[in-house]
């Protein structure tokens, strides 16, 4: 039994899962971290813009009933690229949305996190780059970014992971070129209105469905490839919000996306945002002078981004939303899905749960 059990007033500690026999990290490992209570899943094989087979869901749900492990949160139900774009299209793409939306609210899902990020997720230029320690850890090098091909990138990336990654499907990506020129002249503005249009029509369905949906910012928070990116700092947090002003309209904020951009200040945002955030994802980055960056551990003085007051501001403004460690280094040798494995995520939810429960003992201490 979970000590945490009946506990209202806490963070909720998940794990991303990637499905059993997937990867290395699997169910029965993740149960076996204090205070996890849930796996975050997604059906990875189904592509972007249909509809999630209901016997598919299921079988997930047998799989972490059998482990006491919940699915409260979907990450990510992604989007498709022609609703990204405007396309006449993108109707059928977000009825196929909408559908999936009410089937996973038949088995109790309560949060779907996704992203609007034109054709990549997540960007980073090398997998596996060597710490002084020897772990490796995902990297972000700007000026090669500026000058290598999207296609020589894509190549470089799926080369270096036996791995096929979220965000990285292959299908989707070897439609580059043809995607690349769809995007030609839709500007940010653009890309604004087709999130409103997406958002008006879904919000309604997640919130009839006691869904809340949490958009994930962009990673890393500014234009890659010449491509509009828009979640990117406090101001157009702000104006997401207000797209549709309603709490199942809401977030999941990302330390380490936003904290790629020194000029966020990710424990601000918290505080600000907390009744919006449905899930956060905590990890820390290491931020250059020349837009470098570097994933490293969650301790604090490991990186750029203080997760303490991270924590902090989660725990004063009585969040009770879904965390996540995010990622972690790859470490002792692990081997495992880029930025996936089960050591550093476990190493980093104990970080955080250490930061929580001493200030909750601080809390109960000063009463
Ligand atoms: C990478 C993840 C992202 C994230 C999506 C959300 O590891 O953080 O792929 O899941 O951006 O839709």
């Amino acid at each position: 039994m979970d000590n945490r059990e009946g506990v209202k007033d806490f963070m909720k500690m998940t794990m991303r899962w990637f499905g059993e026999g997937n990867d290395g990290v699997q169910l029965r490992h993740i149960k076996q971290i204090p205070g996890v209570d849930g796996v975050v899943w997604a059906l990875h094989d189904v592509p972007a813009g249909e509809e999630w087979p209901m016997d598919k869901i299921m079988e997930v749900k047998e799989q972490a009933d059998k482990h006491g492990l919940n699915i409260d949160v979907v990450e990510s139900v992604n989007v498709h690229e022609d609703i990204k774009l405007g396309l006449s299209t993108r109707d059928q793409y977000i009825d196929n949305y909408i559908k999936t939306i009410e089937k996973l609210a038949r088995v109790g899902v309560k949060v779907i996190c996704y992203n609007f990020m034109p054709v990549f997720d997540w960007t980073r230029t090398n997998l596996f780059e060597e710490m002084d320690d020897g772990s490796t850890a995902l990297f972000f090098e700007k000026s090669k970014i500026e000058d290598i091909d999207p296609m020589e990138l894509v190549t470089n990336i799926s080369e270096n992971s036996e791995y096929t990654m979220p965000g990285w499907e292959p299908e989707r990506l070897e439609h580059l070129a043809d995607l690349f020129e769809k995007y030609k002249g839709v500007t940010e503005e653009d890309l604004w209105s087709n999130l409103q249009y997406f958002l008006e029509r879904v919000i309604p369905v997640a919130k009839e469905n006691d869904i809340k949906m949490g958009i994930h910012p962009d990673d890393p928070p500014w234009s890659v490839f010449g491509l509009p990116r828009i979640m990117t700092n406090k101001e157009n947090v702000q104006r997401f919000l207000n797209l549709v002003d309603d709490p199942y309209n809401g977030l999941t904020l990302c330390s380490g996306s936003l904290g790629a951009n020194p000029n966020n200040n990710v424990p601000e945002m918290v505080r600000e945002f907390a009744d919006r955030i449905h899930f956060a994802h905590i990890r820390n980055v290491k931020t250059y002078e020349n837009g470098d960056f570097i994933e490293t551990s969650h301790r604090t003085k490991d990186g750029s981004v203080d997760i303490y007051e991270v924590v902090k501001a989660y725990h004063e403004s009585g969040f009770t939303g879904y965390v996540r460690p995010d990622h972690g280094r790859h470490i002792w040798d692990e081997i495992c899905r880029p930025g996936y494995g089960l050591y550093d995520r476990g190493l980093g939810i104990m970080y955080l749960w250490g930061i929580w429960d001493s200030l909750e003992r601080k809390k109960e201490n000063d009463k």
